[in-house]
């Protein structure tokens, strides 16, 4: 192909996916996943990846590469439905972008560049992660993982050290950089809730022994700051613990921030166990008291949304993770949800079904007896409703 033919190729090759209809598949009842992601590495614009001039780029080569677009913090933004994407580079360096849709399920645009993050202290190696917050004081806060070498651990090359960085912005282009959080562990999965909380900023985290491992530090916790230019956790409570021989034995954090409703708070998390193909993360939800953000009212059992399919595949593999969520007015809600840190998918729902979700999905018990326990409850109350079809064998 000549240089001309190959743009021409490119040009309609990305229009053809950025316009690409999505739709819905209809599933469990309880959300509804969309057929197309809605982001990938291939949305990233051609500006960004292509020397576009012929004199430097005879060959119209991709130059600088983006490997994933995935975990997007998720804000609706002038009646738009907007997300700040992680894209990965080749380089293996993760940035943030805005991309906006006019309808939260596809035709997703990039804005013109990606996001300048301003640098605070020895500059971050890697950030991603970003989970947005329209807090009541009025600024936007985007809250998110900062990734520096371990400076003390000279021998190991992969030593890392994670910190919660801390940006605001009024506009989601201009971003001021606030000093990052000080705790006394690592902390990754920080989240701003939207509200103050006795007078103060209140923080979901989930402090962690080291780079990797969650260890004793129990799950997700809480934490109320005076400021967030300059915010100092000191008292972090564990308000939603990891268990032994459930989908969050090895950690858990909280996703975005949580979406208010009349029956107390909506929470959305991640949980992840270990197995022998490695780690497996997965989604799930608890909702927290009105009154209280902190006091677990409702923890349904088990999964809220796993990888599914071809989500399985991809860099990480196993793992579904969401850093957004957007619930419009009219009680519509788009759970941007990644698979194995290659991609963004959207899965909708409603306030009112994740609500009955929460509050009408049995409970963990903990053990086998109970869960099969919980099953022929089930049987029973089907047995005697006049939907039900019988289709077991009868033994
Ligand atoms: C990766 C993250 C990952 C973290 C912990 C980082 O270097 O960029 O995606 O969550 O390590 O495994
Ligand atoms: C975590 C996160 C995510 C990522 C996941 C799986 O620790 O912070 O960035 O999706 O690992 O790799």
């Amino acid at each position: 192909m000549t240089f001309e033919e190959r743009l021409a190729w490119l040009k309609e090759s990305y229009r053809q996916l950025i316009e690409r209809k999505n739709t819905p598949i209809e599933g469990n009842g309880i959300f509804e996943r969309w057929e197309n992601p809605v982001l990938t590495a291939d949305h990233a614009p051609l500006e960004w990846r292509y020397d576009l001039n012929k004199a430097t780029n005879p060959y119209l080569m991709e130059r600088i590469g983006v490997n994933a677009a995935f975990n997007a913090g998720a804000i609706k933004w002038k009646d738009k439905y907007v997300v700040v994407a992680r894209l990965e580079g080749w380089d293996r360096k993760s940035f943030f972008a805005v991309a906006e849709s006019p309808n939260g399920v596809d035709n997703f645009r990039f804005w013109t560049r990606p996001i300048t993050i301003p640098e605070y202290g020895e500059p971050a190696t890697n950030v991603y992660d970003m989970r947005l917050t329209a807090h009541e004081d009025g600024w936007i806060y985007g809250i998110f993982c900062v990734e520096r070498k371990d400076h003390s651990a000279e021998g190991d090359l992969s030593a890392a050290t994670a910190a919660a960085g801390v940006v605001r912005t009024k506009d989601l282009v201009n971003w001021e950089r606030l000093p990052d959080i000080r705790s006394a562990s690592q902390q990754r999965n920080v989240v701003l809730h939207p509200e103050f909380v006795d007078g103060k900023y209140a923080l979901y985290t989930r402090p962690q022994d080291g780079f990797i491992d969650a260890g004793s530090g129990g799950g997700i916790g809480w934490a109320l700051v005076d400021t967030m230019d300059g915010a100092v956790i000191k008292d972090e409570k564990i308000i939603n613990r990891r268990f032994y021989h459930t989908i969050k034995e090895v950690k858990n954090g909280e996703g975005p921030h949580p979406i208010k409703t009349p029956k107390g708070w909506l929470h959305l998390a991640h949980g992840v166990r270990g197995c022998a193909s490695g780690l497996r993360y997965v989604l799930y939800m608890y909702m927290t008291a009105l009154d209280d953000p902190s006091r677990v009212i409702a923890q349904p059992g088990g999964y809220f949304l796993a990888p599914k399919d071809w989500e399985y595949i991809g860099d990480v593999m196993n793992v579904a993770f969401s850093c957004g969520w957007i619930a419009d007015p009219d009680d519509k809600v788009f759970i941007y949800y990644a698979s194995s840190d290659t991609r963004l998918h959207v899965a909708t729902s409603t306030v009112d079904r994740l609500v009955d979700y929460c509050l009408n999905t049995p409970a963990d018990g903990l053990r086998t007896g109970l869960s099969v326990e919980a099953i022929n409850k089930l049987i029973d109350s089907n047995e005697r409703s006049s939907a039900s079809v019988p289709v077991g064998v009868k033994a």
